[in-house]
């Protein structure tokens, strides 16, 4: 049982200067923790809610309507009182709130007590975070990630200057995340040098920490990646692979065909564009391939990748149980970006967790374009076992925290994470 004496909620900034939500909970006996929750930009559709202000006040973004709803209902209903564990509070929350899509109290305010409340239990108990994490699973085999890396950026992320949203670089699994993000680092100023050169363009940096030259395509952004990769002496598919967020469902038009940089494609086409690009490339991963809405030619996606590619779904089933399982049933996809804060709570990102690794999908713990120097999700990624993490670029606190946390939890307990070598 844990008793939450005191809950007090803050508005604070993200990384995009926009305010969001933390909140800090006092628990018997006498612990006192604090967290903070991150925000998208390519927002899907059937992710949970925030509350915003709305009016002028940081242009409608405000979160005080939030922050009342901590000082408020959740305060009256969950302060001074005890709970079993993680569900217990999790499920009196979203009973409180008895919207579908946490639209009452607001997501973001609800996801912050959720979270303070995982942090709390585990500091009572004496635990990682990770651990306590790890431990809400019916199995629990806590694990370092794959990096999964931002190298350039396009789409809600850059200013549209290209279609697709993020391409990532994906470092060899056998190495120790310390060696994962040296291999980074020199793609990344390898690509920073090229787009200098070809572009005239410094190293200015998008919302997730990536460059983004101008591109005039999205082949020349592909294009680019193998470059720098080659620049820095590494060999495409060997050492380092490469992942795409499509992020179509930013593209799609509303008779259903697609605009890709400047072109209209059919879904059929963009899948050929796509296949394409898996086939030049030695690609992880292909996020949101299709939109959020197009749940008839998902399925003709994951075919075509076959297994070599992983289709990933983020817009698609917005960590929501029931999205899942219908991507399940359809053979939509067969990986799931998991960001918390798309369902909002603690419990039911687990529920999301357990359905898709029941099926055998792969892993990718996401955090959000809006972040905040808070280091939680390095340590959900580790009790979780995701088998990759996607945090954005090596630059920019709000990232390097999360990466900072996996060195600082790769050091600590070498013994539990250690990595063979190649
Ligand atoms: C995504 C995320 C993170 P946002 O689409 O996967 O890159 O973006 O947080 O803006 O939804
Ligand atoms: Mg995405």
């Amino acid at each position: 049982m844990i008793r939450i004496e005191q809950l007090d909620g803050l508005e604070v900034l993200d990384s995009r200067g926009r305010p969001t939500v933390a909140a800090t909970m006092v628990v018997k006996p006498g612990v006192r923790v604090s967290i903070s929750v991150p925000s998208g930009a390519s927002i899907g559709k059937a992710e949970a809610q925030e509350l915003r202000d709305g009016g002028r006040r940081f242009g409608g973004f405000g979160c005080r309507a939030a922050i009342a709803s901590i000082l408020g209902p959740i305060s009256t209903a969950v302060a001074r009182e005890s709970f079993e564990n993680q569900e217990h509070l999790d499920t009196r929350l979203c009973e409180l709130d008895g919207s579908p899509n946490k639209s009452h109290l607001g997501a973001n305010a609800i996801l912050a007590v959720s979270l303070a409340f995982a942090r709390a239990a585990a500091k009572v108990r004496k635990q990682e975070l990770f651990d306590y994490f790890a431990s809400l699973l019916p199995e629990s085999r806590p694990a370092l990630p794959q990096l999964s890396v931002n190298l350039f950026s396009g789409g809600k992320h850059a200013f549209g200057q290209v279609s697709i949203q993020d391409l990532l670089v994906v470092p060899s699994k056998c190495l120790s995340i310390a060696d994962q993000l040296a291999v980074v680092y020199e793609v990344y100023q390898n690509a920073a040098a090229i787009a200098a050169k070809r572009y005239q363009s410094r190293a200015l940096t998008a919302d997730e920490g990536g460059l983004a030259p101008p591109f005039k395509t999205s082949a020349e952004m592909f294009e680019t990646a193998a470059e720098a990769v080659e620049a820095a002496g590494y060999q495409l598919g060997a050492d380092i692979r490469l992942a795409v967020d499509v992020a179509s469902s930013h593209f799609v038009q509303p008779h259903g065909s697609y605009r890709l940089d400047g072109q209209t494609l059919r879904p059929n086409e963009l899948i050929d564009c796509i296949a394409q690009w898996a086939e030049t490339y030695p690609l992880v991963s292909v996020e949101d391939g299709l939109s959020e809405d197009d749940w008839t030619h998902w399925p003709d996606l994951r075919k075509r990748l076959n297994d070599g590619t992983l289709t990933l779904a983020d817009d698609l089933t917005c960590t929501n149980p029931e999205r899942i399982r219908r991507a399940i049933d359809f053979a939509a996809a067969n990986a799931l970006l998991l960001k918390v804060n798309q369902i909002g709570t603690v419990s039911e990102a687990k529920n999301a967790y357990l359905i898709a690794r029941e099926a055998g999908w792969k892993i990718s713990v996401s955090a959000r374009s809006g972040e905040t120097e808070d280091d939680w999700l390095a340590d959900l990624a580790v009790g979780w076992n995701g088998d990759f993490i996607k945090v954005g670029s090596i630059t920019q606190s709000e990232r390097l925290s999360k990466y900072n946390r996996l060195l600082t939890i790769e050091h600590e307990f070498e013994s539990r994470f250690s990595r063979l070598q190649p």
